[in-house]
């Protein structure tokens, strides 16, 4: 994944440069309306619902996309925010979809990608997210520090993923202030919520703490946030839901 997506942003930059598009993101102005952060951190666990027409581990989710009609629906049931994929080849996101949701929608939009490159960074903000997505297991230390600089330069948010207690350690010393637990292992695809809740508690309270995959049910939610967890980070179960509502209370 990170290769083809290292691929992916060279081709890229043959059609606006890395000076070129990191001038542009530079330029343009924060939307403090919109910020990631502010919106996860209010009381109550929040959810961050995730639009995504195929995924890994489970194919094509949704035949039929109708991505608009999604994120109009998910800030109606009251989302904090929308987690929208740009990857192309496994989970069949395209830049397109975040642009057009995140100037359609009033909450923050995640750009959800395989960040490996500061040049990703600089083009979600030019597709109008409010965050991005860093996974420690991509990212040396110093990369995620430095990575972490520049989203918050551009008045963005950074959710940091772990999946264990090494990169949940490497998570918080690279200063981030917001980070996402995985209960997907990657190796082979079981899910189990006992991950987050388990990480949780290495992680100071100050720093928002997000789980993210596999959550299914409101027995779920109120298991997570039980265990102090901010935020959840919904895809596939909202992707297949007939009533999104019954779910976000
Ligand atoms: C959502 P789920 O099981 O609710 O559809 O999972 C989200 O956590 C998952 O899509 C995800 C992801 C990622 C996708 C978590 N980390 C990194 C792409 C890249």
């Amino acid at each position: 994944l990170a290769k083809s997506t290292r691929k992916r942003v060279e081709e890229k930059k043959k059609i606006k440069s890395y000076k070129e598009i990191e001038r542009e993101a530079l330029s343009l102005s924060i939307n403090q309306d919109k910020s990631f952060y502010e919106a996860i951190r209010k009381d109550g666990i929040s959810f961050i619902c995730e639009i995504k027409q195929a995924s890994p581990s489970k194919g094509i989710i949704a035949e039929n996309f109708p991505y608009m009609d999604i994120a109009i629906e998910y800030e109606a049931v009251g989302a904090s925010a929308i987690s929208v994929l740009t990857e192309p080849e496994y989970f069949k996101g395209k830049d397109e979809y975040l642009l057009q949701i995140s100037e359609k929608v009033k909450i923050p939009t995640l750009r959800k990608d395989f960040t490996v490159d500061p040049y990703q960074i600089y083009e979600a903000k030019l597709l109008g997210a409010s965050a991005i997505l860093l996974i420690c297991s991509l990212l040396t230390l110093e990369e995620l520090k430095s990575y972490n600089k520049i989203t918050k330069e551009l008045g963005l948010s950074a959710l940091i993923e772990a999946h264990d207690e090494e990169e949940v350690k490497k998570a918080i010393e690279c200063g981030g202030d917001i980070i996402g637990v995985n209960n997907r292992n990657l190796k082979d695809f079981t899910v189990d919520l006992t991950n987050s809740i388990r990480l949780r508690e290495l992680v100071p309270k100050d720093i928002l703490f997000v789980s993210e995959s596999g959550i299914q049910t409101p027995e779920d939610i109120q298991r997570l946030q039980a265990n102090n967890v901010d935020a959840v980070l919904i895809g596939e179960t909202f992707m297949r839901s007939e009533n999104k509502k019954e779910m976000i209370r």
